[in-house]
């Protein structure tokens, strides 16, 4: 090789590396400039080119804002769905009868010790002391359980019949009454007057709310609802990811803050915006724990309340209850119920636990319906709350 030839193979060997290199760059940028991680793309059910520029921009929302919103960008909506393939949660007939035995099998002690009870033959004052506090160890309350006694000894009395079958009747009938057939538990879900139902999730620390959201999120996907998310869990940015882990499972978009710590009342309002834009069924929020004792912390989430209305009424308030808290949860359900609006309860962890009577005493505290059940850690673990199947898990 002449040593014109060496410099010629040399100077294309160079050209040939700088070429590469600028490609290299090239892509690098373009992957930066997108805004979600790549299991992100998968293509929500009813999005397909509705992302709006806006969507990804600095928020405009509530006073003292400045949380950056992360969502889909048009050009990601384009991009074909991503290897994670989108679940089919369970339909709500095979829930609700999966989740029936699981509520029996907890209940048992309350209910088969109140039958063996009340049909063991003549009622002494022990007896009743002990069919007292059988009720009263399942947190049903003094008051509940004192009017629950009153009718059964009436009845003993007057009718003296004592076969465990004329008892499950009396006590079923009874408990009906306790829990309340009347309410309507129905959780809003529906577009309201052209615009998407709002939800907010709230409760004290760990008590299940961001499980509850992802969880509901499933369920009215089942129903073939469209359903956005709210991370307004701005204190760890594990909480924004923990929904949207949810929210991915289903096909259903996220809105979140990059940044811990950001203003919680501007990410929510820029999730009902967001869920407004892409003409959504409901948008669900969730919120950060706090403990209902903490002024600081009330008065942030009644801001969150107050900023989410300046553009949309919220329909539903979700107070979500650890079951196996038992009477602390009373007082907490107060204070939140002061703060803002609540208008359903959602029980969780009531597997495991044999307090069912928690719901009727919530019920009574707040005069409020408890709507959802959380009975397992599993996905499809959360139930409409139905009374009689309630009722009938406790005594069967
Ligand atoms: N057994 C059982 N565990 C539940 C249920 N609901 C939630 N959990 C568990 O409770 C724990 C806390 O749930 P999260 O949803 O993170 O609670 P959180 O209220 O969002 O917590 P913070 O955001 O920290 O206030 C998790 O381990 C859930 O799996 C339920 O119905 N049954
Ligand atoms: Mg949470």
């Amino acid at each position: 090789m002449s040593q014109t030839q060496v410099v010629i193979a040399i100077a294309v060997v160079i050209a040939l590396a700088g070429i590469a290199l600028l490609v290299g760059l090239q892509r690098g940028r373009g992957r930066r400039g997108k805004t979600l991680p790549p299991q992100s793309q998968q293509q929500p059910r009813s999005w397909a080119g509705r992302g709006s520029e806006s969507d990804a921009q600095e928020s405009p929302a509530g006073p003292g804002s400045g949380s950056t919103v992360t969502t889909l960008e048009p050009e990601a909506l384009e991009t074909p769905p991503a290897a994670p393939s989108i679940e089919r949660p369970e339909s709500a007939t095979g829930r609700l009868q999966r989740l029936r035995a699981r509520l029996a099998r907890s209940n048992t002690v309350l209910g088969k010790g109140l039958l063996s009870l009340l049909s063991s033959g003549w009622l002494d004052e022990q007896a009743w002391e002990d069919v007292e506090d059988t009720l009263l160890s399942s947190d049903l309350g003094v008051e509940a359980t004192k009017e629950l006694v009153d009718s059964l000894r009436t009845r003993v009395t007057v009718e003296g019949a004592r076969d465990e079958e004329t008892v499950r009747g009396w006590l079923r009938a009874d408990l009906l009454k306790l829990v309340d057939l009347s309410m309507d538990r129905s959780v809003a879900s529906s577009r309201v007057e052209g615009r998407p139902a709002v939800v907010m999730v709230v409760g004290v620390n760990g008590t299940g709310k961001t499980t509850t959201v992802g969880k509901l999120a499933r369920v009215l996907v089942a129903q073939d609802k469209d359903v956005v998310l709210g991370a307004a869990d701005t204190f760890r940015a594990a909480a924004a990811d923990q929904l949207q882990t949810w929210g991915e499972r289903v096909g259903v978009p996220t809105i979140r803050s990059d940044r811990d710590g950001a203003d919680p009342a501007s990410v929510a309002f820029d999730a009902v915006r967001a869920a407004v834009e892409m003409e959504a069924d409901v948008v669900i929020i969730d919120t950060a724990g706090r403990l209902h004792n903490k002024v600081g912390l009330m008065d942030e989430l009644s801001k969150v309340k107050r900023v989410v209305e300046k553009q949309s009424p919220i329909d539903e308030v979700l107070l979500v209850l650890d079951a196996t808290t038992g009477q602390n949860g009373l007082r907490q359900a107060e204070v939140f119920g002061e703060v803002v609006n609540v208008t359903g309860i959602v029980l969780t962890k009531l597997d495991g636990t044999a307090k069912g009577g928690i719901v009727v005493a919530v019920q009574r505290r707040l005069g409020v319906p408890v709507k959802l059940v959380g009975l397992g850690e599993g996905p499809d673990d959360l139930a409409p709350f139905d009374p009689e199947a309630f009722v009938d898990a406790l005594i069967s």
